[in-house]
C-alpha cells in the first residue's frame, strides 16, 4: 500500500518540492494549508498549481489547534513533515510575538496531535542553521551549540527542543534536519538569494536600475532545496529518530553571490548594488557554514548541486520567466516594518 505522507507548507519552495519528490517515490500526498490560500489559489498555489490533482489538501490553520486535530482525527498519515513556519528572520525582528506564536505553538500543536491520534506517525521538524546563530563552532554540526540571534532563530530552537523532547518522553519517532539556507527558483522574493536573482534579470530587461543590499559580508552556506527535501525523507526513513545537518560544506558571501549571478548575465554588480541600511539586522548571524557528514555516512545524502550551479538554475528561471513580464508588482523591494 503507499505510504500517506501530510506536509505543512505545502505551497512553499521546500513543500513543493518535498510534494513532487515523494510523489515521484509512490506516497499519497496530504497538505495542510490556510483557508485563505484556498481561497484564492491562482496567488497561492503557484508553486503547486502542476499538482493539483495529485493531492489532497485540508483547510487548517497552525495557530488553531482545533483545526489540526481536526485534520489528523480523520486521516491516518505514515509520515509528517512540519515545514510551515513565519520563515523570514527580518520579519521576525518586526514581528516577533507573531512568529513565536505561529513557529513554537504551531510545532506544539503538531506533535500534541499526533501523540494523541497517531503516535506512529513519523515526524519531521525543520530546523535551521539559524539555530547556531552567533556560532560556536567552524564549521557547525549536530553537536554545536546554540546560540540564536533573531526571534525566528530563537522559535526554531524551541521547536527543536519540542521535536526532540517528544521523541524522549513519549518514545515517537520524531526527527529534525539541520537545514543550512537553500534556494532555487521558487525562492520567496524576499530572501537573498532571490531578491539578487530577480533582480539581475529585471536589470537586464531595462526593468529596474539598481538593487539595494544590506550587508554584503554576511556569510551562508546556500544550497539548493531539491536536494534538501530528499535528506528530509531520508530521515524518516532510518530505523531510529536523530538529528541531521544538512548543508553544502561551502561558504560564500552576498557579495560573492552578487559578482557571480551579475556575471551570469554578463553584468558586473559594481555597476548596480547599493549597500542600504534599512536591510540591515538588528543582530547578525555573520557566517555559517554546515558540516554534513553525518547525513553523508548515515542517510547516504549527496547533494547534485554545488554553489555555481545553484546560481545558474536561478539566474537562468529568472531571466526566463521575469524578464518576459511588465516587472511592475515585483519590481518593489520591500523593507521589513
Ligand atoms: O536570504 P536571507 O534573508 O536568509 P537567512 O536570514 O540566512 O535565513 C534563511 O535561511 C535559514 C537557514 O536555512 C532559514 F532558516 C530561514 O528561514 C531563511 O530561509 O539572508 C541571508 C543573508 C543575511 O545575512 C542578510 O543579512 O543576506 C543578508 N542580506 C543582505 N542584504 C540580506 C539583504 N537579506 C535579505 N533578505 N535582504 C537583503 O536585502
Amino acid at each position: 500500500m503507499a505510504k500517506r505522507a501530510l506536509i505543512t507548507g505545502l505551497t512553499g519552495q521546500d513543500g513543493s518540492y518535498l510534494a513532487e519528490h515523494l510523489l515521484g517515490l509512490g506516497y499519497e500526498v496530504h497538505g495542510l494549508v490556510r483557508r485563505v490560500a484556498m481561497e484564492d489559489p491562482q496567488r497561492r498555489f503557484t508553486r503547486i498549481s502542476h499538482l493539483l490533482d495529485k493531492i489532497t489538501l485540508h483547510p487548517a490553520s497552525l495557530e488553531s489547534y482545533p483545526s489540526i486535530f481536526n485534520v489528523i482525527s480523520r486521516n491516518q498519515f505514515d509520515e509528517c513533515y512540519h515545514l510551515a513556519a513565519q520563515s523570514f528572520v527580518a520579519e521576525s525582528f518586526s514581528d516577533g510575538f507573531s512568529t513565536m506564536n505561529t513557529n513554537i505553538n504551531g510545532t506544539h500543536y503538531m506533535l500534541a496531535a499526533l501523540r494523541e491520534l497517531q503516535p506512529q506517525c513519523r515526524f519531521y521538524f525543520a530546523g535551521s542553521s539559524e539555530m547556531f546563530g552567533k556560532v560556536r563552532e567552524v564549521p557547525q554540526k549536530e553537536t554545536t551549540p546554540f546560540h540564536p540571534r533573531s526571534p525566528y532563530g530563537i522559535s526554531k530552537v524551541a521547536g527543536f527542543d519540542l521535536t526532540r523532547n517528544y521523541r524522549e518522553a513519549y518514545d515517537m519517532f520524531c526527527a529534525s534536519g539541520i537545514l543550512f539556507n537553500h534556494e532555487s527558483p521558487r525562492r520567496g522574493f524576499e530572501f537573498v538569494t532571490r531578491k539578487i536573482t530577480a533582480a539581475v534579470a529585471r536589470i537586464k530587461a531595462g526593468q529596474q536600475k539598481d538593487l539595494r543590499l544590506g550587508n554584503l559580508e554576511a556569510r551562508r552556506d546556500w544550497g539548493h532545496a531539491k536536494d534538501y527535501v530528499r535528506a528530509m525523507h531520508l530521515m524518516l526513513q532510518q530505523d531510529t529518530p536523530d538529528d541531521f545537518v544538512v548543508a553544502s560544506g561551502g561558504s560564500h558571501t552576498v557579495r560573492q553571490f552578487c559578482e557571480l549571478a551579475f556575471g551570469q548575465a554578463d553584468l558586473d554588480y559594481r555597476d548596480y548594488v547599493v549597500q542600504d541600511d534599512r536591510f540591515y539586522r538588528p543582530a547578525e548571524v555573520e557566517s555559517l557554514i554546515g558540516d554534513a557528514s553525518k547525513a553523508r555516512t548515515v542517510l547516504g545524502w549527496t547533494p547534485d548541486y554545488d554553489f555555481e550551479s545553484l546560481v545558474k538554475d536561478m539566474v537562468s528561471n529568472d531571466i526566463t520567466t521575469i524578464a518576459g513580464s511588465s516587472g511592475v508588482a515585483s519590481s518593489v523591494q520591500t523593507v521589513p516594518s
